[in-house]
């Protein structure tokens, strides 16, 4: 499996810049790029990447996607006076032009195909690519919003083309509407077969027929500040209704943003509920970023309220798919202290680091709630993952568009402030704290006779008087078994070191997972305020757990006899318990993931019930999106006999990737229908776990 994260970058694409006056195009300039790329030499960053170069895309590259008589025109520009540049750029919207902006254009692309030769060609994992000018407006005859040729769009084909890539996703966080990729692929596969894995036989003339051209082949998904057409590029199909067309429909997802001030909590809600159920039932080979981060807090144009932080989990939540190889791609970013801190949060999540916690989260705000409820019902006949979800009921969201079209003016668009008033207000925030690595990634506790995974320290087990003395009070039973003592006492002081940073996540072999996490959890130091316990399987968890509500368990099995929830304790209940991939992973994206998030624990605890049913690559990729949590201490909780599950947990732990699943089937509709009645149930709770805007009491107001 390839390791390494790619860093491309040169100095040659900070040399050109805007030579007249133009207020729209004013923001955009060099120094984006350079303190962007100071920003990760600065953090040691820089040097821990696979620095490779750049090279300019060739002319037959940037074919795959522009027209000949654009490329020939951007061609000429090297050579135009400023009266001739000035002119050629008066033809397209919010860009300009500059004799040396066709050379960097084309090392921009080339950047984004040295990327994809990387990932691809194995020299590394996954890697990001700085660059100027930016991509993802320009169309195939056309520039736009800074944009000269389409660099992670040729990318994608880039990809289809050199690498026989099946299916790519492409990821576009920027906060405008990348118009230019969407009108690239939104009919995208072109006469070829859609959806499905067909097998004919005909037994008569045995033949077999195979149609294995399987799944469409680019999915493109957007968020972006719309208000309602009001903002730039102002453009029909930009809404949620856009959703691809012919064959390619379903493959284009786009998620308005009608108001500014969007938060952390509106962010993640979108992952939770939208791009990654799709995203995993997609299944790509590849994860292509438009990475904009005019997304981020203080940015001039988008205006949102999001922290650089929360590109890490962005980054993180996007790493297990394709098997980890993602490529971002700079876009836009206009603040010149939130754009590289940003960076340094995506390259650093890219290297491995432990995620940064995010604390205060609320639930969406009912602006993006709307938007979030519109797109999912207007995706809903595409995608089995969100077959079953309510479509809006109410009626003003549905006539919202028309009514906005129409001229009327919407109440909540009358803000106190003034628009003068709300665009002097400067935001502040503080620069995201440093993410150290433990000493320590991942330590063990296993019998004598279960060898260490590589890379992974063995803890000798230990008496530890101290805590023993505690222990012995809870587990009389056990006060005779001096080996089932001596875990409990290393698990408690693993944790501890945990706690410490000394480690970062540990596995263990017990013989009672039970037993042995109602120990951990009742004995960490009192300074970890929350503790999430996620168990698989079947299994009853004792309901004294609760340690004053600083636990929180959440269950995944198929016994519903385990209905008494509670606050603090969720149990989901799966027909087929964790066998079911895309129940589980319904389960898992939808409900774990928000609740995890919403709760921002201490410390995870994640107990796998002896015979839960759970399989290696579902089991992995749950081990690894609970990396979210806890700066990634993470504890897992394994039966004696389930040694072989030894060496997949601790390599996700190590931090490799999780396999892809396969292309996930529809969900039964008995979990869906389960996990959405939960959802449901808990969201008075858990505000995050919102899909309407119908659910209004706790919806905020940003
Ligand atoms: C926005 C142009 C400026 C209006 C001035 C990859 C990056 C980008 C470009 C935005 C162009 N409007 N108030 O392109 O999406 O950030
Ligand atoms: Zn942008």
């Amino acid at each position: 499996m390839a390791h390494g994260t790619a860093l491309i970058y040169d100095e040659e694409m900070t040399k050109y810049k805007l030579l007249w006056v133009d207020p729209a195009c004013k923001i955009e300039v060099p120094e984006r790029l350079s303190v962007s790329y100071e920003a990760l030499v600065r953090n040691g960053l820089a040097d821990r990447c696979v620095s490779i170069p750049v090279r300019e895309a060739t002319d037959a590259e940037i074919l795959l996607v522009h027209s000949d008589e654009y490329l020939e025109a951007v061609k000429k520009t090297p050579y135009m006076t400023l009266e001739d540049l000035k002119e050629f750029t008066l033809q397209f919207g919010d860009v300009y032009f500059h004799p040396n902006i066709y050379r960097c254009a084309k090392l921009a692309a080339g950047s984004a195909l040295q990327l994809v030769d990387s990932v691809m060609m194995e020299r590394v994992r996954n890697g990001m690519a700085l660059v100027r000018p930016p991509g993802h407006h320009s169309m195939r005859s056309a520039a736009s919003g800074f944009c000269v040729f389409n660099n992670v769009a040729i990318a994608a084909r880039y990809a289809k083309q050199k690498y026989g890539v099946k299916r790519v996703l492409i990821v576009d966080w920027d906060i405008h509407h990348g118009q230019g990729v969407q009108y690239c692929f939104e009919d995208d596969p072109r006469g070829v077969f859609g959806k499905g894995r067909i097998i004919f036989g005909c037994l008569k003339c045995n033949i077999l027929v195979f149609v294995l051209f399987i799944f469409n082949s680019v999915l493109y998904f957007s968020w972006h500040r719309y208000e309602h057409q009001k903002f730039w590029p102002q453009l029909r199909e930009s809404d949620y209704d856009s959703v691809g067309k012919e064959k390619g429909a379903g493959f284009n997802i786009n998620l308005p943003w009608n108001q500014v001030g969007m938060e952390n909590s509106d962010y993640l809600s979108v992952f939770c509920h939208v791009l990654l159920p799709v995203a995993y039932e997609f299944c790509p080979d590849l994860v292509l970023v438009c990475a904009g981060f005019d997304s981020a807090i203080g940015d001039p144009e988008g205006e949102m309220c999001a922290t650089p932080d929360i590109f890490a989990h962005l980054t993180h939540l996007l790493m297990n798919l394709a098997g980890g190889r993602l490529c971002a791609v700079l876009e836009g970013g206009y603040n010149l202290t939130s754009l590289p801190q940003s960076v340094c949060q995506t390259v650093q999540t890219l290297l491995g680091d432990p995620l940064p916690q995010l604390a205060n989260l609320s639930g969406p705000c009912r602006s993006a709630l709307e938007s979030l409820q519109c797109l999912r019902s207007a995706q809903k006949q595409y995608w089995g993952s969100l077959k079953h979800t309510a479509s809006p009921t109410a009626a003003n969201i549905s006539t919202k568009r028309i009514r906005i079209a129409e001229g009327e003016v919407e109440e909540e668009e009358k803000t106190e402030l003034g628009e003068e008033e709300k665009n002097s207000e400067e935001k502040v925030w503080h620069e995201p704290p440093k993410r150290p690595c433990p000493p320590i990634r991942a330590a063990s506790v296993l019998p004598d006779d279960v060898a260490c995974p590589d890379g992974c320290k063995r803890i000798t087990k230990d008496i530890h008087p101290l805590v023993v003395s505690r222990l012995k009070d809870h587990l009389v039973q056990e006060a005779e078994d001096g080996d089932a003592l001596a875990t409990f006492s290393t698990l408690v002081s693993l944790v501890q070191k945990m706690e410490k940073n000394e480690v970062g996540s540990g596995l263990a072999l017990v013989g009672d997972v039970i037993k042995a996490m109602m120990c951990v959890v009742q004995h960490v130091s009192p300074d970890l305020n929350r503790v999430l316990v996620v168990c698989v399987g079947n299994g009853k968890i004792p309901s004294h757990i609760s340690r004053d509500g600083k636990v929180l368990v959440l269950q995944i099995s198929s016994d519903a006899s385990e209905e008494q929830q509670s606050k603090h304790y969720i149990s989901v209940c799966l027909q087929k318990g964790c066998c079911n991939t895309s129940g589980f992973m319904q389960a898992v994206l939808g409900l774990l993931l928000p609740v995890g998030y919403e709760y921002n624990p201490d410390l995870v605890v994640l107990v796998r019930m002896p015979d839960s049913g759970v399989c290696d690559v579902v089991w992995k990729q749950l081990t690894g999106l609970l990396q979210s949590f806890a700066k990634g201490h993470t504890l897992v909780l394994m039966q004696e006999k389930e040694n072989s599950c030894v060496g997949p947990t601790a390599s996700i732990l190590l931090g490799d990737p999780a396999p892809p699943l396969e292309t996930l089937q529809a969900p039964d509709r008995e979990d869906v229908d389960a996990v959405e009645r939960l959802r449901r149930r808990l969201q008075a709770d858990w505000k995050l776990l919102q899909t309407t805007s119908e659910y209004t009491s706790g919806a905020v107001q940003h």
